[in-house]
């Protein structure tokens, strides 16, 4: 167990059973984390899904969490709470009830089974760049610069906030 608390991101998706709710709920699951504590949680993004397109738009949010937990420890945490979710792996970038994406710890980079930090796609995803930038703007993403240079390059991508009470219309 480290001493003095990390800081660290975490991205947060639902595409099912009500995204918004679930993003909602899983904020408290972070805060809730042993030997964590949510510093600040950002706006509830709807977005377009990248990559396997045939699903449901997403909800997406990023959380500043400071813990005692490892990296890997801090994994092994979010990786459970997706499963007390329900969170079910059928392929890869399927529907899922929640996703909880570990981006950053620290100034951290290590490429690890399991986790790279930062992760290796948050540059290019708006999804994860939009709601980051609202809540840490003058981040530097370790071994790649400013994230409000990243920022630039994603604005065509899809998204829009929405309302903390936001329930899909079509589902
Ligand atoms: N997650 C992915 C792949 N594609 N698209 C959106 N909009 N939001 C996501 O959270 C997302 C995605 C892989 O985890
Ligand atoms: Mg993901
Ligand atoms: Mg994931």
């Amino acid at each position: 167990m480290n001493k003095n608390p990390a800081h660290a991101y975490i991205a947060l998706g639902s595409n099912l059973a009500n995204p918004a709710q679930q993003v909602l709920r899983a904020f408290n699951a972070l805060d809730k984390l042993s030997n964590s504590q949510l510093l600040a949680r950002s706006s509830l993004y709807l977005t377009a899904p990248v990559g396997y397109a045939d699903q449901p738009d997403f909800i997406n949010a990023v959380a500043h969490i400071t813990t005692e937990l490892t990296p890997a420890q801090l994994l092994n945490a979010v990786l459970e709470v997706e499963h007390q979710f329900g969170r079910e792996r059928t392929f890869q970038n399927a529907p899922r009830i929640l996703d909880l994406d570990v981006l950053l710890y620290d100034d951290t980079q290590q490429h690890e089974a399991g986790l790279t930090l930062p992760h290796p796609r948050m540059h290019e995803r708006a999804f994860v760049l939009v709601p980051l930038a609202e809540i840490a703007p003058d981040l530097l993403i370790p071994g790649r610069g400013h994230l409000s240079t990243w920022l630039q390059a994603v604005q065509n991508q899809d998204l829009h906030k929405v309302a903390d009470n936001w329930q899909p219309s079509e589902r």
